[in-house]
């Protein structure tokens, strides 16, 4: 029989089949040698008596931070207040969720807490209705402007990504009146959640299915190379396009040859800001490959097309002919 995981705690998988029955199996011996990693939201085959995860079927996508597969959109949540609004953070998830194929829209939460909200919305459209995201404003709290958003989600697996206290399990709660998921204040102090979601799981509403995410803040590029960062700001890489410099990183704010630089008026602040931090990360991570190709280089010797791990004098055995030589030498 063929299941869909909705949750996973210690060793236990929570599935449910086509028929909406659950199930709570554990992982085949095989599946745990293979080291073959099951996330929630996977499609999976189980054993005749259902306690086994016995294989894991082809997923149409996946992601690591949240760890979750076969989602139709993230809906990357962001408060615009408690915690005050990270724009750079918001360019951290659509950068990432990018990089992943993944659809994505924003929902910016909290809109009860703003006095100036259409000054505020304008200039939010103004950069993110560009960059082609479907934008909604709404208060999980107070049940405001939910219905475009409820509509948009229908018929869809949707992930919410973002960071603590943002709103995320309040939004779900908003929903389903009929779950009643644990929310966490904000700490007046720091202004941060304190990650009261700890696992990620999907529930059932009618017509879509959500899952809740604990909060993260920790995502880095060091796992990517400058070009691969760039091709995923549009909104840099139209002007990148025409920069004379082909080795160009876009990335010195006193070069008004660059293309890029001469047109930052057209870039947003908060755009261009994020690209050069995630840069910084990126570039960390071409540093260390490249030292571990040199260190990889010295240990390695070309041999016309076969690769030969080169031994190092100390531990490399003396030839027939030195060994003679050098008993010659002795004697
Ligand atoms: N004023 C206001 N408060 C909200 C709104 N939505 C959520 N909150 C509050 O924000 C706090 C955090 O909400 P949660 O739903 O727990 O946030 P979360 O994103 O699930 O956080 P983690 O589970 O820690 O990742 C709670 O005190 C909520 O009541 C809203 O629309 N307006
Ligand atoms: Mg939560
Ligand atoms: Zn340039």
């Amino acid at each position: 029989m063929q299941a869909q995981v909705y949750k996973i705690h210690s060793d236990f998988y929570y599935v449910k089949n086509f028929e909406h029955e659950s199930f709570t199996c554990k992982l085949r011996d095989i599946l745990k040698k293979q080291k073959i990693d099951i996330k929630v939201g996977d499609f999976v085959e189980l054993s005749e008596d259902n306690n086994f995860i016995s294989s894991l079927l082809d997923r149409k996508n996946s992601l690591n931070r949240p760890k979750i597969s076969n989602i139709d959109c993230a809906l990357v949540v962001c408060a615009l207040k408690e915690p005050e609004l990270d724009l750079i953070q918001l360019n951290r998830y659509l950068t990432y969720l990018k990089y992943n194929n993944i659809d994505c829209a924003i929902c910016f939460n909290k809109e009860d807490l703003i006095e100036d909200l259409s000054d505020k919305k304008a200039k939010i459209i103004s950069i993110y209705e560009k960059l082609g995201y479907k934008l909604f404003f709404i208060s999980a709290k107070d049940k405001l402007d939910l219905e475009e958003l409820h509509d948009f989600i229908q018929n869809k697996t949707i992930v919410l990504c973002g960071m603590s206290g943002v709103g995320k399990s309040t939004l779900l709660n908003a929903f389903n009146s009929e779950i009643n998921i644990k929310t966490g204040e904000v700490s007046k102090k720091t202004q941060r959640g304190c990650h009261t979601t700890r696992h990620c799981e999907i529930i059932d509403c009618r017509g879509f299915k959500i899952a809740d995410t604990p909060g993260f803040s920790c995502l880095k590029f060091d796992f990517l190379l400058p070009d691969k960062l760039l091709e995923l700001f549009d909104d840099i890489k139209v002007f990148a396009h025409d920069c004379k410099y082909s080795d160009c990183m876009h990335n010195n704010l006193d070069d008004f040859s660059c293309n890029v630089v001469k047109n930052l008026d057209k870039i947003d602040k908060k755009r261009y800001e994020s690209y050069l931090l995630f840069l910084s990360e990126s570039l960390e991570y071409k540093n260390l490959i490249s030292k571990r190709s040199i260190k990889n280089e010295a240990l390695n010797k070309n041999t016309g097309n076969k690769l030969q791990t080169k031994i190092s004098k100390r531990k490399r055995e003396l030839s027939r002919n030195t060994t003679k030589q050098q008993i010659k030498d002795y004697e």
